[in-house]
């Protein structure tokens, strides 16, 4: 009586382990591979210069899983001398930007520099940005900590899915 009452327990001890383990096996496999305990960049694009422009902006996203607040410092683009980390901002009606020094990701979040948001702003090409190219792209943190991913080159029209061209030329305020 007492043993059947152990083996019961067993055997549906058992199955909810072995159902557990295979439920989130996928999950934890790709956890391991992708080291999601630290600092990742994501989804990097850099648009082409306009002719004539000075300038142009790069996007993509920061995810902080870790258990401490970095502080993005600085950012750095193959092929071009400067970059700056730039946010929109509501001034007197107009939406104006400019540049941040420091810009906290806190522990477990993510921030995404997207249009109209922060945004890398890229100067000084030393060679043209062709579309379709991969440009290392190195973003340092107060830490010491440094990440790099290879951002895409892409058509201004691609930053929007073709559709909102019209608001290209609220971004040219340099
Ligand atoms: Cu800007």
């Amino acid at each position: 009586m007492k043993s059947s009452v152990i083996k019961t327990l067993i055997f549906a001890l058992s199955t909810f382990i072995g159902f557990n383990a295979s439920a989130h096996q996928g999950h934890e496999h790709g956890e391991h591979h992708h080291g999601s305990e630290q600092l990742s960049v994501h989804n990097a694009t850099v648009r082409t210069f306009l002719p004539a422009a000075p300038s142009t902006a790069g996007y993509l996203v920061i995810e902080n899983p870790t258990q401490q607040n970095k502080v993005l410092v600085k950012a750095s683009l193959e092929g071009v001398k400067r970059v700056e980390i730039h946010e929109h901002v509501h001034k007197e009606d107009m939406m104006k930007m400019q540049r941040v020094d420091e810009l906290a990701i806190p522990a477990g979040k993510s921030v995404t520099f997207q249009p109209g948001g922060y945004h890398l702003m890229v100067f000084e090409p030393v060679e043209t940005l062709k579309v379709g190219e991969k440009r290392k792209l190195t973003l340092y943190f107060a830490d010491g900590d440094r990440i790099f991913t290879m951002a895409e080159v892409v058509a201004l029209a691609d930053m929007f899915g073709g559709k909102e061209k019209s608001n290209a030329g609220h971004h040219s305020h340099h």
